[in-house]
């Protein structure tokens, strides 16, 4: 399939930080898996628990779009939380049948919180039981999870989920830790990184002919590598590695080109990597594995 757009130049380009990121174009309508969302512009399908994440991943938006969202019946609420029916809203198991009204429409509260106290009782839960509407069950205490067994409570990986840390995850028992790469310094919240002080953010540029890397004045332009295919169709940066990947605009075969880029001088251990799948794909996984940055691929 072929891009129904004609590629801007430059074609991708890629802040290093801070890094959102940008690069797109129009290709022909897709089809979508199952699991997945399509963007109602019809350009590209995005995983469906990508939405109503907050964060627009659809090149118009339409994942966050209140129509989309107010369809939207599973919210990803955090561990030892449920969400109250029909909204967005989570609440902590605590306040299930706590006597006080959480969930607008009193879903937390009601006559079920007297009925269910001998199935909970029966239950015989390590920590604590849940009451809803629907039934009863365990939950443990904030960083632990119930176990296979329904009763006990086990440590809870906060790093399988991704997004837990901006950029590294250390799992412990009963919470875990975020760090982040050299140049980069842990933020307040615990959670996001960002370059130091003095490290001045850059920007990688895939243009028709070359990889340059630049200031974002503009000023220092310095070409990185030169191209013999017309142009770089996209373009990512991972940190942790301080490697890059492109594709280039003439291969539609989910072929990648990855390399090393130390200090962000020069390329070495460049490599060829064939993905098996759509380039469209490969920029979704670029994308979980890279909290902050979104590349939109044609294929
Ligand atoms: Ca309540
Ligand atoms: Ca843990």
């Amino acid at each position: 399939m072929q891009c129904a757009c004609t590629v801007p130049s430059p074609h991708a380009a890629s802040f290093l930080s801070p890094s959102p990121l940008l690069s797109s174009c129009h290709p022909e309508a897709i089809l979508c898996d199952v699991g997945e969302f399509h963007c109602h512009s019809h350009e590209t399908c995005i995983p469906e628990a990508w939405l109503c994440d907050g964060e627009p991943d659809c090149p118009d938006d339409s994942d966050e779009t209140d129509h989309v969202c107010a369809q939207e019946v599973v919210i990803r609420c955090p561990l030892n939380h449920i969400q109250c029916i029909g909204t967005k809203k989570c609440i902590h198991f605590n306040k299930l049948c706590n006597g006080a009204r959480d969930c607008e429409d009193g879903y937390d509260e009601g006559v079920h919180c007297r009925e269910l106290l001998s199935a909970c009782h029966e239950l015989r839960c390590r920590y604590g039981c849940v009451m809803t509407r629907n039934g009863t069950f365990c939950f443990c205490a904030d960083g632990f999870e119930v176990g296979e067994d329904g009763t006990s409570c086990r440590d809870h990986d906060e790093c399988a989920m991704y997004g837990a840390c901006s950029q590294t995850c250390t799992n412990t028992y009963g919470s875990y830790r975020c760090s982040c790469t050299e140049g980069y310094i842990l933020q307040p919240d615990r959670i996001s990184c960002k370059a130091k002080q003095g490290d001045r953010p850059v920007l990688l540029i895939g243009g028709s002919d070359r990889i340059v890397i630049t200031q974002l004045n503009g000023t220092g332009l310095q070409p990185l590598r030169s191209l013999s295919a017309n142009g770089t169709l996209a373009l990512d940066f991972q940190h942790n590695q301080e490697s890059i990947c492109w594709a280039l605009s003439t291969e539609s075969s989910g072929q990648l080109h990855c390399a090393v880029i130390r200090n962000l001088r020069g390329f070495t251990r460049e490599q060829e990597i064939r993905t098996q799948q759509s380039l469209q794909r490969t920029s979704a996984s670029l994308k979980r594995s890279q909290n902050n940055f979104t590349v939109y691929v044609c294929h």
